[in-house]
């Protein structure tokens, strides 16, 4: 049986990862730092048949004590701080777990097991002011906010390791990936979910900063297969995971609203408290070497993204009532 670590496990990819790889076969390690509460919402499906361990991407000698206890084949690096503002008002820790952090892990890699495939969380936002449209692996990089740079730092590191100590280290460039388990902050399930509250008569508003931003959305599901793509290939290298498609918010917007039986432009606020210093306008990505070399192909549209994200938080309101943290 392989047996492959995640970290980052409690996040929206960590969970997808996790059940697709123990539908694979796989026994599956999920490291979780330690917090007063803990936060297993999105693991706790399946969370007896993973083994949960605490190790925390500031700390190395945690990273160094899990891969020589549990032996992994694949170490699958998702933890992060993920929040493009977040990354404005916290640049230094953003930086300690989102850059350094990949390097704690790669050392930790480097010290007990050479052998360990590795694939490293990169990101979109590293093209930020975007050099070329679509965007591919050899589009330079020009990051916009302090998470983008720390991912560009991420990026270089992982090829480093890779060309200094001969590691099977990818970095997969993906593009945004939603699902029904986003973060309520990020903006596609802010929209779903403030428009499956509205459509039950919990909120009437929803605030939004800059509608004009375009993203290439698809579904998170889909983008875990490629991150376990990579690692089974036979030699390791960097890979854009994209839908090559791109929507602005206002057409999330639209969408959803619309998917609701509700007119967006009757409770869209725009509210200048939402946009951010410097701002990534345009994203789109061209994952053709991906569908070339690894055989990926993105299976959820758009429109159905939307449609499954706003049915499962009127599903989930109407099941368990609104106990929704106000965030974001
Ligand atoms: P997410 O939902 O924000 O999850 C982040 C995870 O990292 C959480 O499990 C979090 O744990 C953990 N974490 C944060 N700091 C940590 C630390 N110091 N030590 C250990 N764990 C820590 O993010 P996601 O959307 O699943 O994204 C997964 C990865 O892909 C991230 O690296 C993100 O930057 C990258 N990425 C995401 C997208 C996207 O569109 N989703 C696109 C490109 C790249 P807690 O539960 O304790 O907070
Ligand atoms: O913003 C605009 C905002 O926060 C998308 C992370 O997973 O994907 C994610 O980063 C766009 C931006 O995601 C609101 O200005 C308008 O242009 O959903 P987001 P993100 O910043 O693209 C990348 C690939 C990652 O790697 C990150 O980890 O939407 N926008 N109004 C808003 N955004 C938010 N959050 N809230 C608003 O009210």
């Amino acid at each position: 049986m392989p047996k492959a670590l995640i970290t980052g496990i409690t996040g929206q990819d960590g969970s997808y990862l996790a059940e697709f790889l123990l539908d694979q076969g796989y026994e599956v390690v999920g490291m979780v730092r330690r917090t007063s509460t803990v936060n297993f919402d999105r693991i706790r499906q399946f969370q007896d048949r993973i083994a949960v361990v605490q190790g925390d991407l500031l700390d190395q000698v945690s990273l160094i004590n899990i891969l020589h206890e549990h032996r992994p084949q694949e170490v699958y690096n998702l933890a992060a701080q993920s929040f493009v503002p977040t990354s404005f008002e916290q640049p230094v820790l953003t930086g300690e777990f989102t850059a350094l952090g990949v390097t704690r892990m790669l050392d930790a890699i480097r010290t007990v097991d050479r052998s360990i495939r590795f694939y490293q969380a990169s990101s979109s936002e590293m093209f930020g002011k975007v050099h070329e449209v679509p965007q591919r692996e050899t589009t330079p990089f020009h990051p916009r906010s302090p998470y983008g740079v720390a991912k560009v730092y991420g990026h270089w590191i992982t090829i480093n390791y890779r060309e200094s100590y001969d590691l099977f280290a990818c970095s997969g460039i993906l593009f945004n990936h939603e699902s029904p388990r986003r973060g309520l902050e990020f903006v596609t399930r802010k929209i779903t979910h403030t428009v499956a509250r509205i459509k039950l008569g919990l909120a009437e508003e929803l605030r939004l900063g800059n509608l004009d931003a375009r993203r290439d959305w698809g579904f998170a599901p889909d983008y875990v297969r490629g991150m376990w793509r990579m690692l089974q290939h036979d030699r390791p290298d960097d890979y854009v995971i994209a839908t090559g498609e791109t929507h602005s918010v206002r057409e999330f917007c639209q969408e959803a609203f619309g998917h609701a039986g509700l007119d967006w432009e009757k409770h869209v606020v725009a509210d200048p408290r939402y946009f951010r210093p410097a701002e990534v306008d345009l994203l789109v990505g061209d994952a053709g070497k991906a569908a070339r070399v690894l055989g990926w192909k993105p299976a959820v549209t758009f429109r159905d993204l939307v449609r499954i994200m706003v049915d499962a938080d009127l599903a989930a309101l109407r099941q368990g009532g609104d106990h929704t943290p106000r965030v974001g």
